[in-house]
């Protein structure tokens, strides 16, 4: 959805309001034409804006007139504002779906989209002190003494129950996934406003290409894992019984089913190498804006050559999701493991984990401190410097330092390599590493429709393997910036 980020809400049942986009922070000041409401089946559009800036003083438009059983118009677009002022963002998606269920004469009192009859619990002030936050598309935030989301069923003090599916069961699927990573609550593209709650619309298990998919001999690249390693804190998922896992060799620890060793050993019969026969281009999406190939830390080579938009091996999980209505971010935890560690630093070989967002959030150009937009490629896994989730990467600190390696190399130790195979053959842990936990997190426009992609794949060839842990989804009601933090 395209947003100027100057309109002001879509109004249901023709209300007049340019206060209450429960979507913004930000309120349109600008002038949007009246709404000229139909008395036919639908309601009218508002007017639309003249291109001259406008002052503070003036107010959004209005939403079309409609008569009670029809459908609301839309309100009117906000005018432009002048640098001093603060636009507000167009409507999201209640544009025109107010009419359906409405008393005659019913309105949209906090213009959220839902009036009280239609399942709004908190439509005006006197009942909670953010009407707008409050409404079935809202997620139910625990512990605020509010029915967030308007529905007894999902209490304020109990946490969500656990839908974790039971580890190391496959053929894994991408709904399992998604459930192991704890986004439990699941919805439809388009229900009746009524039941139009956020949640999971759909899922699916393919190759980096995002349209292949996963062949089923290859279903052991991903996961639901109970554990990973020996570690006893750190091996754990971060919430309930499970998490999940990708990897362009195994989603497995030795000792499960279907392991392979991340990589061929000097003595005989190390054998590993997982080979999944696949090749497919990285998507273009995320090829594109790197020039067409795989991106390269500033202190490494540029990748050079064909293979450097090939993805071999690649799993990619996607979610398709409705966002809650009081959402501004969504946070992830990560854990990253590569046994390209330490002798293919800064090459063509090196493995990508990314997460790829597509969302319709836009800066918010009067934001102070100044908010950068979502990144072009569409990674939001990545350190304050853009770098993907990689060996060269700051945070893969649980290693060994190589001969030579600066001070400071390796902060995290190898203990959380232990039983992973990511260390090496036997008890050796100086040959692959990881990161620790760290938590990714991305700006998302409360109410609208999102989808998120997890991949990865092996890079200049199938060998010498990467994988990474997912877990604890969740959503904040807070703005939060994109990117990788501990
Ligand atoms: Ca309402
Ligand atoms: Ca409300
Ligand atoms: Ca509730
Ligand atoms: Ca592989």
């Amino acid at each position: 959805m395209t947003r100027l980020g100057l309109g002001a809400c879509g109004l249901a049942l023709g209300l007049a309001g340019w206060l209450g986009c429960s979507s913004n922070e930000t309120v349109g000041l600008g002038t949007g034409g009246n709404g000229t409401g139909a008395s036919g089946n639908s309601g009218g559009h508002g007017g639309q804006t003249t291109s001259s800036s406008t002052t503070s003083s003036q107010t959004g438009g209005s939403g079309g007139t409609t008569t009670s059983s029809q459908p609301g118009g839309a309100g009117g677009a906000g005018g432009s504002t002048t640098s001093s002022q603060t636009g507000g963002s167009g409507g999201s998606g209640n544009v025109g779906t107010g009419g359906s269920g409405g008393d005659p004469g019913e309105t949209d009192a906090d213009a959220d989209g839902w009036t009280p009859n239609q399942g709004d619990c908190c439509d005006t002030p006197n009942l909670c002190s953010a009407p707008a936050l409050v409404n079935p598309g809202a997620y139910e935030y625990p512990g605020n003494l509010v029915d967030d989301d308007c529905d007894p069923a999902t209490s304020d003090l109990v946490a969500p129950a656990d839908c974790s599916p039971a580890p190391l069961s496959p053929p894994t699927t991408s709904d399992a996934l998604i459930q192991a990573m704890d986004l439990c609550q699941t919805t439809t593209e388009n229900p009746p406003l009524a039941q139009k709650k956020w949640g999971v619309i759909s899922t699916a298990l393919t190759l980096a290409d995002e349209s292949t998919t996963l062949p089923a001999n290859d279903n052991v690249q991903a996961g639901v894992l109970a554990q990973y390693g020996s570690d006893a804190q750190q091996g754990k998922p971060r919430r309930g019984p499970t998490m999940a896992s990708l990897s362009s060799g195994t989603a497995r620890a030795p000792g499960d089913a279907g392991y392979v060793h991340p990589q061929n050993g000097s003595q005989a019969g190390q054998t590993g190498n997982f080979n999944g026969n696949t090749q497919v281009s990285a998507p273009a999406s995320f090829l594109g804006p790197n020039g067409g190939k795989f991106p390269s830390p500033a202190n490494c080579p540029a990748c050079n050559g064909a293979a450097c938009t090939q993805a071999y091996d690649s799993v990619s999980l996607r979610a398709r999701i409705r966002v809650p209505t009081n959402a501004k971010s969504f946070s992830y935890a990560v854990k990253f493991y590569s046994a390209e560690f330490p002798e293919y630093l800064c090459q063509a070989y090196n493995d990508f984990f990314v997460t790829l967002l597509t969302s319709s959030w836009l800066p918010d150009p009067n934001a102070n401190p100044p908010e950068l937009p979502l990144p072009a490629d569409g990674n939001i896994a990545i350190d304050a410097l853009g770098g993907q989730l990689s060996v060269n990467n700051g945070f893969f600190q649980v290693c060994f330092p190589p001969l030579g390696s600066p001070p400071g190399t390796c902060p995290s130790g190898t203990l959380e390599l232990v039983g992973t195979g990511m260390g090496g053959w036997g008890n050796n842990l100086t040959d692959g590493g990881g990161t620790e936990w760290l938590t990714n997190t991305a700006p998302v426009v409360p109410g609208e429709t999102m989808e998120i992609e997890f991949m990865i794949w092996d890079a200049g060839d199938h060998n010498v393997d990467s994988l990474v842990l997912l877990d604890r989804f969740r959503w904040s009601v807070d703005a939060s910036p994109v990117g990788l933090s501990k």
